[in-house]
């Protein structure tokens, strides 16, 4: 069987707690959650942080180094942290992870984008006062990523010997991957992620999907690998089920998706890296371990991170 990676995206940076009770929190949820999506299948495990008392995205890097550090005490599972925060948060404070931590993955966001998530609050819902603020200010939210941005995190990458996850989300970014790899500021093979159904970027469609596997192939060869993260419920396994289908590998999570079902919300990341593993079988397809995937990867290994 051929196997397929599954990313498990634990908590995200731009979601609020307000949206459903299963988001983890405090570190120690975030490293449960994380520990019991790995168990369920991921083979990696993609991380923010939050503020323990309010659940604010944070970019505080003593609270990434508790979630790492606690979910490499308790499993191999590949620990990739953001590089893309939230809100609010400087380049500085998104990149430290990579100096600070020297992860064997971390995130890397190929481009800006508006970053829409008021219609969330429009919607109505058990919102604190900030959360509100929160949603309500992505109505004027650019998520930057521009070249100097882009120039100075490649370095950073390379300094920490972390392989990027290049987070596409528009047709456009898999344009300045191409321009960072003809500046040597990329290695070869590239992974790339298709980041869809980001309100002011690409759609979560399945056309979209493949007209960024085209575009992707065009530029990039066959020398490269690929996974795409649908972002609401049922893109992110209507994308999975493509990625099953074309070869590619697998991310699901409450960062993105809150639904394991259009009846059934869910209560845990476990709980839709179980769905994204079940789909698997059904085209032939199971899970990687995390060795295999460094492997596939060519990652340092987990003796080689700095936490
Ligand atoms: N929040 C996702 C839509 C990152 O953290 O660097 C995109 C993401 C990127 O997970
Ligand atoms: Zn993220």
């Amino acid at each position: 069987m051929e196997k397929f990676i599954i990313s498990a995206a634990i908590t995200g940076g731009m979601t609020v707690p307000g949206q459903s009770e299963a988001i983890p929190i405090t570190p120690d949820e975030i490293v449960d959650s994380a520990v019991g999506a790995h168990e369920a299948g991921a083979t990696i495990v993609h991380l923010h942080v939050r503020e323990p008392e309010t659940g604010k995205p944070s970019s505080d890097i003593g609270l990434f180094r508790e979630v790492v550090s606690g979910i490499k005490d308790r499993c191999d599972v590949i620990v990739q942290p953001t590089t893309g925060g939230g809100k609010g948060m400087t380049l500085e404070e998104r990149a430290a992870v990579l100096p600070e931590l020297e992860p064997e993955m971390a995130t890397f966001n190929t481009g800006s984008f508006n970053f829409g998530l008021f219609p969330i609050a429009e919607r109505g819902g058990d919102f604190e006062a900030w959360e509100i603020d929160y949603l309500e200010g992505t109505r004027d939210y650019i998520f930057r990523n521009t070249f100097a941005d882009m120039e100075k995190v490649c370095a950073m990458f390379r300094e920490a010997d972390a392989k990027p996850e290049l987070e596409a989300y528009d047709v456009g970014h898999l344009y300045n991957i191409k321009y960072l790899l003809g500046r040597d500021l990329l290695d070869t093979p590239v992974h790339v992620q298709f980041v869809l159904g980001v309100m002011g970027a690409n759609a979560a469609t399945i056309e979209q999907l493949m007209h960024m596997r085209r575009t992707a192939t065009e530029l990039f060869g066959e020398d490269y690998t690929w996974s795409a993260a649908g972002v609401g419920y049922p893109a992110e396994y209507h994308l999975a089920a493509m990625c099953l289908m074309l070869g590619g590998h697998v991310r699901v999570g409450l960062e993105d998706n809150l639904r394991v079902s259009r009846e059934k919300r869910a209560d845990s990341n476990a709980e839709l890296v179980e769905k994204a593993v079940a789909l698997g079988e059904m085209f032939d397809r199971e899970p990687a371990t995390p060795d295999e995937a460094r492997e596939a990867f060519g990652l340092k290994g987990r003796a080689e991170v700095a936490f």
